[in-house]
């Protein structure tokens, strides 16, 4: 006898007492979000948009590990490989255009963030009214890493950071704790993994007002201790006045500085340095317009194919950049990408 296997949605979306719930159930790829992901919740939040069933959204990542570990990357460089641009192009278009949905929403959108949230996944959550972060929370721009960029609206929320966090979050990919993320105002509520059923009935039982009743003080920020040492050596919006910087200051953290920025895509730092330049003085449509036209551009650079079989398909961790060093960038190639 055979059995019949009945895939399980990768997103579940339901309404009941007034809360309509989202979940990314993609457990086994951490949640990662691909296009036929992105659509549903689009459309379940087109159709909670007037609904009046429908107070408030939750979103959560089912599988107890991340709510969402970033964009379907692997999809993307597939599609790469194949020469399929316009699969690439639905992709991001589709993703920017759910983040400026949830950034309009005209009812309380809560994102309850309960493991790791990089790249798209802080796009799903860092947009909307209400970010819950519990002690499992980790977020991050990793894109560096794989010869991309911070998207998802990052060049419209970094530079808005304190001082220059955003800038040293952007370059380095640093990892953001619970505590880091309330102090810098990308996480809103702070509430320990034991109270999120509990949260979750109160949201129900009596809307968003259910936050404050939950919410504990915020562990200590680590960024916090670190700020006047951020703000000094990432002053600069030139990569290589960046390095410079480090290397002149030479204690263990700038060292360690150095160490993760020697990792990544010198396009990528340079191309993100000059995002987010841009992105200070832009609304958050322009900047998603001016993301969407780059990634044309970074995809088809050969960093990005590199850069996702070293860090998520093969996972050597060896990526060789092309150019291999920041010394070797030419600026007007940067500039030029921008076009
Ligand atoms: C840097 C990144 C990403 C990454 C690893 C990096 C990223 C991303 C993923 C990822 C994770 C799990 C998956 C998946 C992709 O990994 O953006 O398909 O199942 O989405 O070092 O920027």
């Amino acid at each position: 006898m055979s059995e019949t296997t009945v895939a399980e949605p990768t997103v579940l979306a339901e309404v009941s007492g007034g809360v309509g719930r989202l979940v990314l159930n993609r457990p086994k790829a951490l949640n990662a979000l691909d296009l036929a992901m992105i659509r549903a919740l689009t459309e379940a939040l087109e159709a909670w948009r007037e609904d009046p069933a429908v107070r408030l959204v939750t979103i959560e990542g089912a599988g107890g590990r991340a709510f969402c570990a970033g964009g379907d990357v692997r999809a993307i460089r597939d599609n790469v490989l194949r020469g399929d641009a316009a699969a690439s192009e639905a992709f991001f278009a589709s993703e920017y255009r759910l983040n400026r949905i949830i950034a309009e929403y005209p009812k309380p959108y809560v994102a309850l963030i309960d493991g790791i949230s990089m790249g798209g996944g802080m796009g799903l959550s860092i947009h909307g009214s209400h970010r819950v972060v519990t002690e499992h929370a980790v977020m991050a721009m990793p894109e560096t890493a794989i010869g991309l960029f911070p998207d998802i609206g990052a060049s419209h929320f970094l530079p808005r950071l304190p001082g220059r966090l955003g800038l040293y979050l952007a370059l380095t990919g640093a990892r953001i704790s619970p505590g880091d993320a309330i102090h810098v105002g990308l996480a809103t509520h702070y509430v320990p993994r034991s109270a999120l059923e509990s949260l979750k009935a109160g949201l129900v039982r009596s809307g968003v007002v259910a936050l404050e009743a939950h919410a504990h003080p915020a562990p200590d920020s680590l960024l916090a201790r670190d700020r006047a040492a951020i703000d000094d050596c990432f002053t600069p919006d030139s990569v290589p006045e960046i390095l410079a910087r480090l290397e002149a200051r030479g204690d263990a953290w700038a060292k360690a500085q150095l160490e993760s920025l020697s990792r990544m895509s010198p396009t990528s730092l340079c191309v993100t340095a000059e995002l987010l330049r841009r992105g200070a003085m832009m609304t958050l449509p322009e900047c998603l317009a001016m993301e969407l036209n780059l990634t044309r551009k970074m995809i088809a650079h050969p960093d990005f194919a590199e850069g996702v079989r070293a860090q998520v398909v093969d996972k050597t961790r060896d990526p060789k950049w092309r150019p291999a060093t920041v010394a070797a960038i030419d600026h007007a190639a940067i500039l030029a990408m921008f076009d």
